[in-house]
């Protein structure tokens, strides 16, 4: 048996404990076991990350776009394998992790060339003779904590700003997927980055957390995960002894996606169910809600079953497999409950909801795509964030009540409407308290090159993604020259 090991300062640690990473389309299949770090690797992480700053800063832009484009490079000629891994451990349909690799070759990409663009400003002072500067410089070391649920992209979307702006990282991804947190850390290590900046933590996030962010070398922590753990990271920022860390929060959602009587249909239905079911509803990003008006109602719902009747659930990696299995049983058991609390508190379960021990032979932890009808915005399903493949649709009696209900949340991630209408396309943009609005477009899945991030619940902090990233991965530094 052989265990994947940590990465600290520049050298492959093999850790006392270790954990076991198991497929969840197929529980008998082990992906691997990897190393569990301990309060010594994370103080000796947090020592080598704060020791390369020195080593960071001597890289030119050119050097880290080299480095940054190495790995983007590397993960696009690997993508069958890294897809095909990818799925293996998340239980993502292999064309969603295809399409989830891809991305994050495209954002290392895109942070390479960031790298070199790195500006800052020279404004006239109000005092005579003076000249004001205005210089970005790194944060420093960076705390990295990432998701299972897109076990590449989202450490891509942080690592790569990070190391493009001159920061060290150390990288603590979920105890659910390391083995993909793991294929990048290894092509990291070969990029070019000097040792001690980039540093892998795997285990859990109860121990490591802490251990990463009371230790007032961490300079900030960049977190994307659910909001009770969002919370208690802003506290440690805050309360921890010595300097306040800078932090960023991306946590649940409860997205709504709108159609209105005007809506193409077969649109609204195709966002419909990539927003809801794809990727197993297990996205921040997903469609919970589908707020429906009274006169396409009926016929909208009905396309939309029928529709859910042609999604295979299946093993991640088999050929025409839609939608996988969640990732274990605990999030099954929690999608299981709320299917109940959908039933009892009255909605009308229209769809779905079954689950499937075994598929093909495979034991895993299958549930049909679940949709309920019926549904009124202030019961649970619709409030609270489920992380699995299922939705509610609430009937509404027209565009002002719809945008009502999709406000009424108290979170603000994403949000879609479906409308042939300008006029009510522009009123939406204009009116929904979220970060990110999708016109005629499902609520997850976004570029890599554009901000990303929410209000209320969803989100705190300055957003990820696009250029708009150097706000968290750099401090403003803002020089008087009187020469
Ligand atoms: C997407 O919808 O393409 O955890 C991305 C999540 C989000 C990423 C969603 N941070 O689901």
């Amino acid at each position: 048996m052989t265990v994947k090991p940590n990465f600290i300062n520049g050298k492959w640690v093999e850790g006392r404990t270790h954990l076991e990473n198991v497929n969840p389309s197929d529980t008998s299949d082990v992906v691997g076991y990897f190393s569990i770090a301990n309060q010594a690797d994370v103080s000796a992480a947090i020592e080598a990350a704060t020791e390369s700053k020195h080593k960071l800063s001597a890289l030119t832009p050119q050097q880290r776009f080299d480095a940054l484009d190495f790995i983007g490079s590397e993960i696009y000629q690997r993508l069958d394998e890294l897809a095909d891994l990818l799925a293996r451990e998340e239980g993502k349909a292999l064309l969603d992790a295809k399409a989830e690799v891809n991305r994050a070759s495209q954002i290392f990409k895109f942070f390479a060339g960031e790298a070199l663009r790195i500006q800052g400003e020279i404004v006239a002072s109000t005092r005579p003779n003076m000249s004001v500067e205005i210089t970005r410089e790194p944060v420093g070391v960076v705390a990295v904590i990432s998701p299972w649920n897109f076990p590449i992209a989202i450490p891509a979307w942080k690592i790569a700003p990070a190391l493009a702006y001159g920061n060290a990282v150390l990288f603590k991804p979920s105890e659910l997927a390391p083995a993909s947190a793991w294929a990048l850390t290894e092509i990291i290590s070969r990029s070019g980055f000097p040792s001690g900046s980039f540093n892998l933590l795997m285990g859990y996030g109860r121990d490591l957390g802490p251990a990463m962010i009371h230790d007032s070398r961490v300079d900030a922590v960049t977190f994307t995960g659910s909001e009770g753990t969002g919370r208690l990271v802003a506290t440690s920022c805050v309360s921890r002894k010595g300097h306040i860390a800078r932090f960023q929060l991306e946590m649940g959602g409860k997205n709504p996606l709108v159609v209105l009587d005007d809506a193409d249909l077969d649109v609204a239905v195709e966002c419909a169910v990539n927003g809801a079911f794809f990727s197993t509803g297990q996205r921040c990003t997903a469609s919970s809600r589908l707020i429906v008006t009274e006169k396409i109602h009926d016929e909208f719902v009905s396309r939309l079953i029928k529709r859910m009747s042609q999604l295979k659930v299946g093993d991640a990696r088999a050929e025409g497999t839609s939608i996988g299995p969640v990732i274990d049983q605990n999030q099954l058991k929690k999608d299981l409950q709320f299917i109940q609390i959908g039933k009892d508190e009255g909605a009308h379960l229209a769809c779905g909801g079954v689950h499937h021990s075994h598929i093909s032979g495979r034991n895993g932890f299958y549930l049909e795509p679940t949709l309920f009808t019926n549904a009124s915005n202030q019961m649970r399903i619709c409030q609270e964030e489920i992380f699995g493949p299922i939705a509610a649709v609430i009937r509404v009696k027209d565009a002002e009540e719809a945008l009502q209900v999709a406000n009424d949340t108290p979170y603000g991630l994403s949000a879609g409407v479906c409308t042939t209408s300008l006029k009510q396309a522009s009123k939406f943009k204009r009116e929904l308290l979220v970060g990110m609005v999708m016109i005629n477009a499902p609520t997850a899945g976004v570029d890599p090159h554009v901000p990303f991030g929410g209000r209320k619940s969803s989100s705190f902090g300055t957003r990820e993604q696009g250029r708009y990233a150097s706000d968290f991965y750099t401090v403003v530094k803002t020089t008087y020259v009187n020469p």
